[in-house]
């Protein structure tokens, strides 16, 4: 009885080992046996034990007919928006980038997008304010975007150069 719960798992088991064999072994099926063949249609016919189907799919992996790739999906991928809203260009609004001071892990890609009704760049700056060339946009007209990946921590300054006053930061740990 204490079986119970494992063999309750055994089809799940065997379907996704099947699902691999198929896409990962078209090219190796002269090299699947025939007593192989006879076992899966025999166990698909109730003829062979459960047990045996396993120990030929086992069979299989060990003699590197199935092989299983671990494909593990690590994603390193890290995204970040910052939005520059709609009014960003008028000195009396409110409107400032959302959000003002993005903090990011480093490896981020930054996309700045621009929902105001005119159009804006992103020019990144020294402490000092000065214009660098490190993340600079073309212009961007409503509805354009700009992406920057950053690669090194430190807090980054950028303005536009239209709007000078409209200064945002990008912290990244
Ligand atoms: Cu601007």
């Amino acid at each position: 009885m204490e079986h119970f719960p494992k063999k309750t798992t055994l089809p799940i088991i065997v379907c996704s080992i099947l699902l691999i064999s198929v896409s990962a072994n078209a090219a190796n099926a002269e090299s699947v046996p025939e007593w192989v063949k006879n076992t899966a249609l025999w166990y698909g016919q109730g003829i062979v034990s459960e047990q045996e189907f396993l120990n030929m799919i086992k069979f299989l992996i060990d003699n590197d007919v199935i092989t299983i790739e671990a494909q593990e999906e690590i994603s390193t991928k890290k995204d970040s928006t910052i939005t520059i809203p709609n009014g960003n260009f008028n000195v009396s609004s409110t409107s400032f980038y959302l959000p003002l001071n993005l903090e990011i892990p480093v490896g981020t890609t930054v996309t700045w997008v621009n929902n105001d009704s005119v159009p804006h760049n992103i020019q990144s700056q020294d402490d000092s304010g000065k214009v660098i060339d490190m993340f600079n946009s073309p212009p961007l007209s409503t509805g354009d975007k700009f992406s920057y990946t950053f690669e090194e921590d430190g807090i980054f300054k950028y303005h536009c150069s239209w709007h000078p006053w409209r200064v945002g930061l990008v912290t990244v740990n």
